[in-house]
């Protein structure tokens, strides 16, 4: 119902607009609220990937979708732990957004005052209204640096040993760090609760050691004697949360000597002590290196809205990815409640399903695809190799090349790096952002 009245209260905005048009042709009439079909909140990976997917589908003219991002950049995230590394330049990988959003779309460049789902609107920033027959909501998650108290003042801090991968200001300051290190205490931490790519924080610890090893820092079969010592701690109780990676990851930790400190929360940095928050109490570790995977929760203007759930993360179903109370409203991505792993490789089998259920929608047609919960880690366990952790709902594994070739994914590989390293960066800025790769499935 609500569609048929949006697309009505559409085309009589756009015949008044029309008249108006030949009435006043000096002036343009200023309005106060655009219609558009679909607009889509966020140009991140999930936004390109399902406004250029639904382009493709040939049954939108100019301007029939709009797509709003108020960042200058687009960023490809997945590279940062590369940059970590030192094997990327952080510059290569971002783009102006402009450049990226096809000009057959209405693009606001700025960010989201207020969603208005009852009404089919939402007001921009500015205070621009804009009606919408379906609304796509995938801004991403944001990063909470403040959350952990201290951290803000020693990222920004130059001469600090503190950084993070997690934002494009820190990611280098990463590896330098890393290189310049001789001895001493080596933290690198994983909060509680979600965050983007829960792999990430051990990618990059697992780089480091090797960094540290080619050096003559550390020897990971005598940890206690190497110069440099390697703690891991991490909100969670094991490694990963996949048990099949998790036991290969877990041995890893062993064999090459690093303290695991498990359900240890960083909650706040005081000089060179980092205090976590354990089952037992307050815990204080002084450190000389740290690395920090900060805490990340959903932007306050999706949080805040009648959109979210009690997390504050989009409220669609498991399977469809549309909304639970809203029909005409859906959500992928990190901002969606989808139950998976938040990751560039999820969105590669979100997008496809949720561009094809908003079809079928308006059209009256029912909801045929549905999304499996794929999500994949390539976790670098080395330089020059990857483990391809992939799987769906339920931890359970759901491996590409273990169906082709009948490999084990578990066992870290030299191809995987580079699909990791060359692979991946290549289709995601030249297919993927573009609409045009299904990940798993292949070119779309
Ligand atoms: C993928 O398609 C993708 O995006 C381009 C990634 O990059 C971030 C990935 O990490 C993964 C795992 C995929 C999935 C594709 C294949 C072929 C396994």
């Amino acid at each position: 119902m609500f569609q048929s009245r949006a697309s009505v209260a559409a085309r009589a905005a756009r015949s008044v607009a029309s008249q108006c048009r030949g009435l006043a042709t000096a002036s343009p009439v200023a309005s106060t609220a655009r219609s558009h079909k679909v607009v889509v909140v966020g140009g991140g990976t999930a936004g390109l990937s399902i406004s250029h997917q639904l382009l493709h589908s040939g049954k939108f003219a100019q301007d029939d979708i709009a797509v709003i991002d108020p960042a200058e950049f687009h960023h490809y995230q997945p590279g940062w732990t590369l940059v970590g590394g030192g094997l990327k330049n952080k510059e290569d990988l971002r783009k102006p957004m402009e450049s990226l959003i096809d000009s057959k779309f209405k693009f606001y460049n700025q960010g989201v005052g207020k969603f208005a789902p009852t009404e089919n609107a939402l007001t921009l920033e500015n205070g621009d209204k804009l009606n919408y027959e379906h609304l796509v909501v995938v801004p991403g998650i944001h990063v909470n640096y403040g959350q952990i108290k201290g951290l803000p003042e020693a990222l920004a801090d130059r001469h600090s040993t503190v950084s993070s991968i997690y934002g494009y200001d820190t990611c280098d300051k990463a590896f330098r760090t890393f290189d310049n290190f001789r001895k001493g205490n080596a933290i690198f931490t994983q909060p509680a609760g979600v965050i983007k790519c829960a792999g990430a924080p051990q990618k990059v610890m697992w780089l480091a050691l090797d960094l540290w090893k080619k050096a003559g820092l550390y020897n990971p079969t005598n940890a206690a004697e190497s110069p440099i010592k390697i703690s891991y701690a991490t909100g969670l109780p094991v490694m990963f949360g996949v048990p099949k990676y998790s036991a290969v990851l877990e041995q890893m930790r062993k064999d090459r000597g690093v303290e695991g400190l498990f359900q240890h929360d960083l909650v706040a940095l005081d000089g060179k002590a980092a205090v976590f928050s354990t089952p037992n109490g307050e815990v204080t570790r002084e450190y000389d290196l740290l690395h920090v995977s900060p805490k990340m929760g959903a932007h306050a203007f999706v949080k805040n809205s009648p959109l979210a759930n009690e997390s504050g993360m989009v409220d669609v179903h498991d399977n469809t990815t549309q909304h639970k109370k809203f029909p005409n409203v859906w959500s992928a991505g990190d901002a969606s409640s989808l139950p998976t792993s938040k990751t560039a490789a999820a969105v590669t089998s979100e997008a496809p399903v949720l561009v094809r259920n908003l079809l079928q929608t308006m059209e009256g047609k029912a909801l045929d695809a549905s999304y499996d919960g794929y999500t994949s880690c390539p976790l670098l366990t080395e330089y020059g190799k990857v483990l391809l952790a992939e799987f769906k709902y339920g931890g359970e594994p759901k491996e590409t090349f273990g169906n082709w070739f009948g490999i084990d994914q578990a066992e870290p590989r030299r191809s995987f790096y580079h699909l990791k390293k060359d692979f991946f960066p290549w289709v995601y800025s030249n297919y993927m952002i573009k609409g045009n790769w299904g990940g798993p499935k292949g070119w779309l």
